[in-house]
């Protein structure tokens, strides 16, 4: 047998293993738990516990996919996510790096409010939404890129089966597909429980280099500059002055990005295929804006014929900023949701802002589990930040009723801040105001005209800021 085969099919008699004892031990759970899978007056505990799939992009930007806005991406599998689900604009991420923004979606608090850096030091004993879903009976499995400390052994954060899995750089159907395929088996073998399974790649981080094939089916793209805006300008000349030319890079880019949608498809035909559709919510976001075109990074394999450096053209569909900036490019991305015959298919959804903060006590709503007790230790809802926005989900034309802030684990780092739609930048030599309403792109510092708003706005800043360490600790 193929080594790789021989490997997934002890994967899969692993899984299964695992499931049945999983079987076992739900029904040998507490009796808070056996209540909670008992008020259905089924008797299959699926029918009122969804399963949740999230699947998480990195560094994809908010205007990659086609359902986005992107003029040449081609994303059928994720656009029809989307017809299926609700597609929604104003969704938030935490950070405006990878490790930040995962600690968001899994502690529901802000990543600046840790004194030791969490891909070095872990999330400090917070409670996980995995914790809480695992201990209400949820079978729970993170597949792919990790990033959220030292320790991903089995059992790490509430999750009992975890495959920090990188990139498969050979597989025709791109460098997601492993990790894909291992989260595909663990569903599988968990059909009969409710499970939550982090799907978690790495596409489109650096670097962007897909197999030609991927690239070559985008072989008639020729771009045209002015499908895009002010910001793509600067990334195409920075392409060019490095030696790369826009037409292959973005034929590059593109590659990875189908490659992904690819592998959606796979997934979400899978989850059909076990007839889990109906009682599956499926998520898909990014964990924040795209990465600029670098200048300074050599190739780091050698097998390389190219610097992918040239490939990074991510698009924040028009908006300023990308990763490592908390403009809107860096902090917004896409988020579709789709649960049939709750969440409302087809819709389009441009005003609710939300977080990823959000994630934790909106993924435990839907799932009927309670944030306020955990049988390890007592859980207070205000050791999360993160608010309850299923509502929106389901339909709700509302937003979070909190603003939201973001700030780097640097006590000297700028500070952002959102409220409905005036966005502040608070650095040590400046300040910017923005009105999304009538400038989305933020080029337009109103701070002058708005002395009021900024006033008002700052005294948040501050004390906000004044909740957070006073020193930040990080391994060297
Ligand atoms: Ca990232």
């Amino acid at each position: 047998m193929h080594k790789r085969a021989a490997m997934r099919m002890d994967r899969r008699c692993f899984l299964k293993q695992c499931a049945l004892t999983a079987g076992a031990s739900v029904l040998g759970r507490s009796a808070s738990a056996r209540n909670a899978l008992a008020r259905s007056s089924s008797a299959d505990p699926r029918a009122d516990k969804p399963n949740i799939v999230f699947i998480l992009a990195d560094d994809l930007g908010y205007g990659d996919l086609a359902c986005y806005g992107h003029p040449y991406a081609r994303t059928p599998e994720l656009d029809k996510l989307a017809s299926e689900g609700t597609r929604f604009h104003r969704f938030y991420v935490t950070g405006v790096t990878c490790c930040p923004s995962r600690t968001g979606f899994m502690t529901s608090r802000h990543p600046s409010s840790y004194p030791k850096y969490m891909a070095d030091f872990g999330f400090a004993g917070r409670v996980t939404v995995t914790e809480l879903l695992q201990q209400a009976g949820y079978r729970t499995g993170h597949f792919g890129k990790w990033h959220m400390g030292p320790r991903d052994e089995d059992g790490t954060y509430g999750i009992d089966h975890i495959e920090t899995i990188g990139a498969t750089k050979k597989d025709p159907g791109g460098r997601d597909a492993g990790l894909f395929e291992a989260a595909m088996d663990f569903i599988e073998a968990n059909k009969d429980v409710p499970f939550y399974v982090n799907v978690w790649g790495h596409i489109t981080h650096y670097p962007v280099d897909p197999l030609p094939p991927l690239a070559e089916r985008f072989a008639d793209v020729r771009v045209d500059r002015s499908d895009f805006g002010k910001h793509m300008q600067e990334k195409f000349d920075t392409c060019e002055r490095i030696g790369g030319d826009v037409n292959g890079a973005m034929r590059d880019y593109l590659g990875d990005v189908y490659s992904l949608d690819s592998q959606v498809g796979r997934l979400l035909r899978k989850i059909d295929d076990l007839g889990l559709r109906d009682n599956t919510i499926v998520v898909f976001s990014s964990d924040q804006g795209p990465a600029p075109v670098l200048t300074r990074n050599k190739p780091t394999d050698p097998s390389l014929t190219h610097n992918p450096s040239r490939n990074m053209l991510g698009y924040a569909g028009g908006l300023r900023g990308g990763k490592h900036t908390q403009y809107e490019g860096g902090v917004r991305a896409p988020f579709i949701v789709r649960w049939p015959n709750k969440v409302p298919a087809g819709k389009v959804n441009h005003t609710s802002i939300f977080s990823g903060m959000d994630w934790l006590p909106s993924a435990c709503a839907v799932a009927d589990v309670p944030v306020k007790s955990s049988s390890r230790r007592s859980v207070h809802p205000s050791m999360f930040e993160g608010e309850d926005i299923s509502d929106i989900w389901l339909g709700a034309d509302r937003s979070r009723v909190a603003p939201l802030f973001w700030k780097t684990s640097n006590v000297k780092a700028r500070i952002s801040m959102l409220s409905g739609n005036w966005k502040l930048h608070v650095s040590r030599n400046a300040i910017e105001l923005y009105d999304l309403a009538t400038d989305p792109e933020e080029r337009r510092n109103v701070q002058g005209k708005h002395p009021e708003i900024v006033s008002a706005l700052r005294k948040q800043v501050d004390r906000w800021n004044e909740t957070l360490p006073t020193a930040y600790a990080k391994k060297k």
